[in-house]
């Protein structure tokens, strides 16, 4: 075995950007600047002495379990759950993002959002009818449908209300990460192509949209473009390993990597091929965007590049100054995340983070850099590309389109304020 250590040019304590930020490699490499950097961080080690033997281990611990839960010192790593007052089952609840760290989302955490709560659905009776514009019309009972082939995709599901006004409102939402930006989660799924289905079915030359429909009280339904459908869409079954979770669509719903999060119809119930948009309630009263000068965007589907700075976040406190590292999610419906770009000046200067790979298509990448608080007042900004070479609006561009009302498709650069105190709060910039 042959222990590889790449050489890279010592980049060590370079100031890459104004106000602290240092190159990205201070933190992968594992060189004498890397220690000497060390050396800045707040938490230095005690001097060393005996360790003590602790109670819990002075007698065994206690039994395998058949399902395990996360330790009870983590008991406040909670989704955050908001809803409608007096309104059964509708609302949403919100990804912890700051509390939880890598990529993936435990599936305890990941975001829920329903229209009319989650149905208990017996998966012995749970039936898919695909009907419309087909040569054959299928209706599927779960056994006949846990035959077919299927894939496995790490990607991001985001509600298009994510964000919404967190930083549109003159004065800013001071709250935790999660609370203002958690309505997006990142998952290993596991399900069968649609296109595998549905050519089963036979498209007639006319059908070229899809209405989805699920089976909860809402029957939330949505029209998806065919090209979607026959490109990535698939029926999830499995989410990082085990069937979906009840609120995530159990048991089985239509994922569409990199649309809007609604259109990923949850307990999927019903495909019908159309020659147009149904113009359901769901993409008319709801999922419209209003723009400047009373109109409106209709059918907008994909989530375009996006990231967030998770660490420091608002309502945290930075204990002393020092060196931190800042790190958070980047994420792009369009496909890979190509590069992070992190500011500690406003917006003045930028310096590029590393990102942790893989770096995968449509889905959570995380970024960090090393950075030294000096203990001055400091404005941190993160801003993402994609492939395809967008990168995000400020939020001058954005309400320049948009207005300061919109609710949806909010992925501006967001601005932590760090004051003398160490306290972050949620700023303008
Ligand atoms: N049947 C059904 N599907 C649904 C919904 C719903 O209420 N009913 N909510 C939609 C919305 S608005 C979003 S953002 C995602 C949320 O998926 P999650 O709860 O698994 O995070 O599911 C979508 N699919
Ligand atoms: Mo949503």
């Amino acid at each position: 075995m042959s222990q590889q250590h790449t050489k890279q040019p010592d980049k060590g304590l370079e100031a890459v950007a104004a106000n602290g930020l240092l190159h990205r490699r201070l933190f992968l490499t594992g060189s004498g600047t890397l220690a000497a950097g060390l050396g800045l961080l707040s938490a230095t080690p005690m001097a060393a002495a005996p360790l003590e033997i602790p109670e819990w281990m002075k007698a065994p611990g206690s039994h395998m379990r058949p399902y395990g839960q996360p330790s009870a010192y983590e008991n406040d790593v909670q989704r955050m759950v908001g809803g409608t007052p007096g309104v059964t089952g509708s609302g949403v609840s919100f990804t912890p993002l700051e509390k939880i760290h890598g990529t993936i989302t435990p599936n305890g955490l990941h975001f829920e959002r329903h229209h009319s709560g989650v149905p208990d659905i017996d998966p012995a009776q749970h039936k898919l009818l695909i009907h419309g514009l087909v040569e054959r019309p299928l209706t599927f009972t779960m056994d006949a449908l846990m035959r077919y082939p299927t894939v496995t995709r790490i990607q991001f599901l985001e509600c298009s209300g994510n964000s919404g006004r967190s930083n549109l409102t003159a004065q800013p939402q001071q709250a935790p990460l999660g609370a203002l930006h958690g309505l997006v989660s990142c998952s290993e799924w596991t399900g069968i192509p649609l296109s595998v289905v549905l050519d089963e079915a036979g498209i007639k030359p006319e059908g070229k949209w899809v209405l989805a429909e699920g089976a909860d009280a809402a029957a939330m339904s949505r029209s998806v473009p065919l090209e979607k459908i026959m490109d990535d869409a698939i029926i999830a079954l499995y989410q990082n390993g085990e069937r979906l979770r009840p609120e995530n669509g159990y048991p089985m719903r239509l994922f569409l990597p990199g649309y809007e999060g609604n259109m990923s119809v949850k307990w999927l119930r019903r495909l019908k091929v159309n020659a147009a948009p149904t113009m359901t309630r769901d993409e008319t009263s709801h999922y419209t965007d209003v723009v400047l000068g009373g109109k409106a965007k209709i059918l907008t589907f994909p989530m375009v590049v996006k990231s967030v700075i998770t660490n420091p976040s608002p309502t945290m406190t930075l204990g002393q100054t020092g060196l931190y590292e800042v790190t958070g999610l980047a994420w792009s419906g369009a496909g890979k995340i190509t590069r992070v770009e992190v500011s500690a000046d406003g917006g003045a200067t930028w310096a590029e983070a590393a990102l942790t790979e893989p770096v995968l298509s449509k889905s959570f990448t995380r970024f960090r850099i090393p950075w030294q608080w000096s203990g001055g007042p400091a404005t941190l900004l993160s801003r993402a590309v994609d492939e395809t070479g967008a990168m995000q609006p400020t939020r001058a561009q954005f309400v320049g389109e948009y207005g300061e009302r919109s609710n949806y498709h909010n992925n501006t650069i967001q601005a932590w304020g760090i004051a003398a105190t160490g306290e972050v709060s949620n700023v303008l910039a």
